[in-house]
Formats: structure tokens, sequence, C-alpha cells
């Protein structure tokens, strides 16, 4: 007999980040937000664990199911913590990857490597309904220092200035199952998955 999985929105509208969870979260049948033509929402949160509040929250409101949002960036700590909930539009709104890489790198300029450790943060938020009072929040940290000069074709976003030391590489120069094990997504994940085991039943 063949078992449905159970569906869940995914409140995102970053490539990268849907392959990533995709992969996973194999049991569950993630939908991407833009097919039930949720629109993004404003992030106007100051931390990231409101930002994917926001999200998980709109997103199953529109869309009437189950939604799991993640909040996510790069935090440096040479920059005062910055660009973080900022990360994707820390060369402004819209900006490209590049972009977004070319300021870090401007940032840091002059900045030995001792100092430009940094890490990347995730929330993930899933919430039942929009009205969910209960949402299981889940977080993931990922540590390691920021290049020089950007390295490595896979991932997305700041990968490819992300030095990961236990593999002496950048995180865009890992598989993507490599960087799945290791990430501050991966964390979050296999935290929030242990709590979904209980709360499936409720979804
Ligand atoms: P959604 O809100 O639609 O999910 P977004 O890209 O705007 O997409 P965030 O506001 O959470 O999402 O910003 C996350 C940014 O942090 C992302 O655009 C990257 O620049 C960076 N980032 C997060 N996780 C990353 C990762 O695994 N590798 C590289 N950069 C990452």
């Amino acid at each position: 007999m063949t078992q449905t999985k159970p569906s869940l929105v995914l409140a995102s509208g970053n490539a990268g980040k849907i392959k990533e969870l995709q992969t996973l979260l194999p049991d569950y049948l993630l939908i991407p937000q833009t097919q039930f033509d949720v629109p993004e929402i404003a992030e106007t949160g100051t931390t990231f664990v409101e930002n994917a509040i926001l999200k998980a929250r709109h997103a199953a409101k529109i869309s009437k199911l189950p939604a799991i949002a993640d909040d996510s960036g790069l935090v440096v700590a040479a920059l005062n913590d910055a660009p973080a909930i900022y990360s994707a539009r820390y060369a402004g709104q819209g900006a490209s990857d590049a972009e977004n890489i070319a300021k870090l790198l401007r940032e840091l300029n002059g900045v030995p490597f001792s100092q430009r450790n940094a890490y990347f943060f995730c929330v993930l938020v899933l919430m039942r309904h929009a009205d969910d009072p209960c949402p299981i929040i889940a977080q993931g940290r990922w540590d390691g220092y920021i290049l020089e000069q950007p390295r490595g074709e896979h991932g997305f976003g700041y990968d490819p200035v992300f030095y990961v030391p236990i593999h002496q590489c950048s995180a865009a120069e890992l598989l993507l199952e490599i960087k799945n094990s290791l990430s501050h997504r991966g964390k979050a994940l296999a935290q929030l998955q242990r709590e979904l085991l209980s709360a499936t039943e409720n979804l």
C-alpha cells in the first residue's frame, strides 16, 4: 500500500534554500509557496526568529496548509555581527549574491584571516496553521571564516567566501550532501525533524 507524504508549504522564494530543504526533508512533500501565489512578505522583524515566524504565518494563511519558513544569514564578528538578518539585502534591496559578496569583501578588506571568523545561522519555523499559538522552532549554527576571494561553484549566497575548516575549502566547493551534513540549515532541520515526529499526527 502506498502512503502519501504529508504536505508542507515552503515559505521561501530562494531557489538555493528550496533545493537544500527538499533534500533534507524527503519524507514530506514540500510545495514552494509560489504554487499558491503567495507573494513575498516584508521581513520587518529584527531577529531571525521573528522573520521566520512572519514568513511561515503568511504562507499558512494564504495556502491554508501547514507552512515551514527558513530565515537565515551570515554573522561576521569583525563587522559587529552584520549582515545577519540583512544578508540577502546587504548590498541593497534585490542585490545579487555576487553584489553581496563584493560588499562583504570590501568591508573586510585588510582584516587578517584570524579575525575573519563568522557563522551562518538558520531558524526554521513550522506553523500548522496561520493562528498556530505553538509553532515549532528550530535553529542551527555553522562556524567558519570569510575568505578573501570567492571559490567554488556549488551552493548559493555567501557559500563561495565561507571557509569550512574541517574540509579546508569553501562551502561552495562542497557537494550538497556534505554541506547539508554540516550546515546551519542541516542542524536546524535535524532538530525540527525530532519535533515533527511527534507533531505529524496533528497536521
Ligand atoms: P526567502 O526569505 O524567500 O526564504 P531570502 O534569500 O530572502 O529568501 P533570508 O531573508 O533568510 O532569505 O536571507 C538569507 C540570506 O542569507 C541568503 O539570501 C544568503 O545570502 C544568506 N544565506 C543563508 N543561508 C545560506 C547558505 O546556506 N549559504 C550561503 N548563504 C546563505
